[in-house]
Formats: C-alpha cells, sequence, structure tokens
C-alpha cells in the first residue's frame, strides 16, 4: 500500500455513491461523530447536473436540515399543499393539509439537494472523492468489509467496519453479494416519459397530473420561470422525434380540461426518454454491508417516492450506527432491513398504483380505461379516498413511528 497517499485506507463506514442518499447518510453520520468516507464514480459536476426528481416530503426536508443542508431549502423552496388531478374532462384538486392533518410537500429539485450537500460536505467533511469508481466489495460476511476501487488510474482499497451501498440501480454493491443471499421483486411498465426542461413559467402554481385518451402527462416546476413537464411515450421512443412544437402540442391536449388555460412555451434546455421499473431487493442488507435508496429499491417516478426512500432509508441507518456508537448494540443495525421495507412497500404500491391509474397501457381495453376513470373520480367524489391519496402522497402515516 501507499503510504504517502493521502487518500484514506479505513474507515469506520465506508459510503459508495454519492446520490442524495449517499450524500445524506455521510452527513448524518458525520453529525453524530461518526467516522466516514465516500466514493463516488463520476465527477462532481456530472453529480450535480443529473436532472430527477423535484417533490421533497417533509421527513425528507427535515432530514436535509437536520444535515445542516436545509438553508437554501428554505429560502428557495416550494411548499405546495395540493396537487391537481385531471381527468374525464374534469379537474379535481386534492388538499393535503385539510386531509392529512397538516402535512403539505416542497418543491425543490434534486440537482439542488445535491448541490448543497456537496458543498456541505467539501467544506467540512467528512471525506467525498469524486471519480472513485468502487469495483468491488468484499467480506461482508467478516467484520472487515474491504471496497476495492479505481481513483487516479490505479487500484486502491478502503477497509471498513460497515458498507453502505448508496450507488444506484446499477451500482456494484448489491452485485457483490453472494448469489442466493438476496431476492429481487421487480414489475417493469410497457411505457416511458419524455421529460422536458423549459424556460416558461409553470401552467399552475400546483402540479397537475393528467389522465388522457392520449396518455398520461405531468405539469411539474422547478422555479417561477422554469417548468419541468413529461408526457407518456412508447417504450424505446427517440427524443428526436419529438420537435419542440410537437411537444408543446402534445401537452395542451393532454393537459386540457373544461377551462384550463394553454401552456405558456419557452426554449426547451433539456429533452430525454426514462424507462419505468418498480423492484425491490430483499433484505436490504447483508452480514456489515447494507444497501439503501435505489440501490436497493426503484420506483416509476409518478408518486415521486424515490428520493423520499432514499432519505427515508439513511435516516433510519444512521439512527441505528448512532445506537450502536452510543449503546454497543448493533439491535437497530440488524433490524435496518425489515424497519425500512415496510415504507419501501407502501410507497412500492402507492408508486404502482399511480402508475397504473395515470397512464394507458397500449394493450388496455375500454373496460379497463372505465376503471382507471371510476378510480379517480373516487378519490374525487369521497373524502376517505382523497385522504388515503393525499397520505400517501405526502408520505405522512398516522400511526407510524
Ligand atoms: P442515485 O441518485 O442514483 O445515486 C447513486 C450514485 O452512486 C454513484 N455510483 C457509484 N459510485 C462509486 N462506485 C460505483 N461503482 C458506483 N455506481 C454508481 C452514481 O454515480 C450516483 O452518483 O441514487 P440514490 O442516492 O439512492 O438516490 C435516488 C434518487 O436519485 C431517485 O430515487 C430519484 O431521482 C427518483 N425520482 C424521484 N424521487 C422523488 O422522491 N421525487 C420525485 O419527484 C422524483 N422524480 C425521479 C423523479 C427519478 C427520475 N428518473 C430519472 C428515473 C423523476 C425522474 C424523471
Ligand atoms: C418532477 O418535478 O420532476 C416530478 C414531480 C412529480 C413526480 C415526478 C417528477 O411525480
Amino acid at each position: 500500500m501507499d503510504t504517502a497517499s493521502p487518500l484514506p485506507r479505513r474507515t469506520r463506514v465506508g459510503i459508495v455513491g454519492a446520490g442524495p442518499a449517499g450524500l445524506l447518510l455521510a452527513r448524518l453520520l458525520h453529525g453524530r461523530g461518526i467516522d466516514c468516507v465516500v466514493l463516488e464514480s463520476r465527477d462532481r459536476s456530472y453529480a450535480e447536473q443529473r436532472q430527477r426528481a423535484g417533490i421533497l416530503e417533509q421527513s425528507a426536508v427535515d432530514a436535509l436540515r437536520a444535515s445542516g443542508a436545509g438553508a437554501r431549502l428554505d429560502r428557495e423552496g416550494i411548499a405546495h399543499d395540493g396537487i391537481e388531478l385531471r381527468f374525464d374532462g374534469r379537474s379535481h384538486r386534492v388538499d393535503f393539509p385539510s386531509l392529512t392533518g397538516g402535512s403539505r410537500v416542497w418543491v425543490y429539485a434534486q440537482t439542488e439537494v445535491v448541490k448543497d450537500l456537496i458543498a456541505l460536505q467539501l467544506a467540512e467533511g467528512p471525506p467525498l472523492l469524486f471519480e472513485a469508481e468502487a469495483v468491488s466489495v468484499s467480506g461482508a460476511d467478516t467484520d472487515r468489509p474491504v471496497i476495492g476501487y479505481r481513483h487516479g488510474g490505479a487500484e486502491r482499497s478502503l477497509e471498513c467496519d460497515y458498507v453502505v451501498g448508496c450507488d444506484g440501480f446499477h451500482g456494484v454493491t448489491r452485485r457483490s453479494v453472494p448469489e442466493g443471499v438476496l431476492r429481487s421483486y421487480s414489475r417493469t411498465y410497457p411505457y416511458s416519459w419524455l421529460g422536458i426542461l423549459a424556460d416558461a413559467p409553470p401552467v399552475y402554481d400546483e402540479l397537475i397530473y393528467a389522465h388522457s385518451p392520449r396518455g398520461f402527462a405531468l405539469a411539474s416546476m422547478r422555479s417561477p420561470s422554469v417548468s419541468r413537464l413529461y408526457l407518456q411515450v412508447p417504450n424505446g421512443e427517440d427524443p428526436a422525434a419529438w420537435s419542440d412544437d410537437r411537444i408543446w402540442d402534445e401537452l395542451d391536449v393532454r393537459l386540457a380540461s373544461a377551462g384550463s388555460r394553454k401552456l405558456e412555451r419557452g426554449p426547451i434546455t433539456a429533452k430525454s426518454v426514462l424507462p419505468m421499473r418498480s423492484q425491490v431487493t430483499e433484505p436490504m442488507s447483508h452480514g456489515r454491508v447494507f444497501l439503501a435508496g435505489d440501490a436497493a429499491h426503484i420506483v416509476p417516478p409518478t408518486g415521486a417516492k424515490g428520493l423520499n426512500l432514499a432519505a427515508a432509508d439513511v435516516v433510519v441507518l444512521a439512527g441505528a450506527f448512532a445506537h450502536l456508537e452510543r449503546t454497543g448494540s448493533s439491535e437497530l443495525l440488524d433490524a435496518y432491513s425489515e424497519t425500512c421495507l415496510r415504507r419501501v412497500w407502501r410507497a412500492e404500491h402507492f408508486s404502482y398504483f399511480m402508475t397504473t391509474t395515470l397512464h394507458t397501457d397500449p394493450a388496455q381495453s375500454a373496460f379497463e380505461t372505465r376503471l382507471q376513470l371510476a378510480q379517480l373520480h373516487r378519490i374525487a367524489d369521497s373524502p376517505h379516498a382523497a385522504a388515503e391519496f393525499a397520505e400517501n402522497y405526502t408520505g405522512h402515516f398516522p400511526g407510524w413511528a
């Protein structure tokens, strides 16, 4: 080993991946005086620019504040007290506070969450290495698991007491667990999303989720002058097949309801096609190796749950490591997977429900379309159905710890 290297060679908790899960975990551990190191395969600007989630639940906002990364979120995040459902020529607003006893959500982009966490971590620690790609995680069954990684053209290793794989759906940590230990449950969907960012003011001051005979559409936002918009498209669709005019025309048609305004158009600054998938890996740990966020579970984005689940996992994990430091007991770490999976499966169900209720499956019959509409009318007509929807969307479940 190169003793002159400034790179850390040993740590209490080795974290693979500097997405929201890895970065937030590192900050929460650091705040509790627990030593950790984060290894990220990409460079800083790639990690900061990746366009993804936009909606934070209150518990994710609370976790970001607790990590010290809440200042800009508190200034620039936009609180939303509801969403609008459009279907069958009608619009229905679901009001979160009145249905949940005060819950709301926040519009604050994942890009901004990641920038805030990276800036804080580079200023205060713990160590965060960019362009450090983990290639193996070994020794999960021992008390010294090791992360093998490549950095600066050299093969290196980081010896850990514990390893947390926050390396997303395609990461190496889950794949390093011996065959037969993990079980995965998954579902793919017969459609994708075309997502755009546009320099145009949002059409409405809350999000609009639209069921339409031409497929699903979603109007979201990043700021008072930037819109984030999505259209259901076939799997494998080439974004180049969608001119700017075609996108705006299609959004206008799908988002239309009685009396609704047309979208204000502006330059489209990003355009991409995103596949949809559900997947859960169980258990979310093996020996001294833990999985968190997208490394352990994926949801289709329709329920806005992926980032929120990632935050919820690492809050549980940070609490479990703190308990271990304080008491010497690994009981909370041992319970990590079971604790998280309850919330994970609730979010999986809601995301599946949102996806299959709002999208048009190409093989769908007219009967199935009527069932979708019956379900949407039920949310509009029944306070009980609306409350069930609002609790799921805001992630506020009375009686849950
Ligand atoms: P990430 O963000 O994928 O980060 C994983 C990090 O690990 C790095 N990595 C490695 N590093 C070192 N060595 C290796 N071998 C590595 N392999 C990978 C990667 O470079 C990366 O930096 O996972 P994390 O942290 O678990 O965060 C999960 C969220 O990113 C994801 O769930 C959300 O973006 C999902 N999602 C949404 N979630 C919400 O809560 N609300 C939303 O409104 C919402 N909207 C969305 C979304 C996801 C979307 N897409 C693109 C699928 C909208 C979209 C369009
Ligand atoms: C987003 O703003 O990117 C967004 C919002 C809600 C979703 C998915 C994505 O359900």
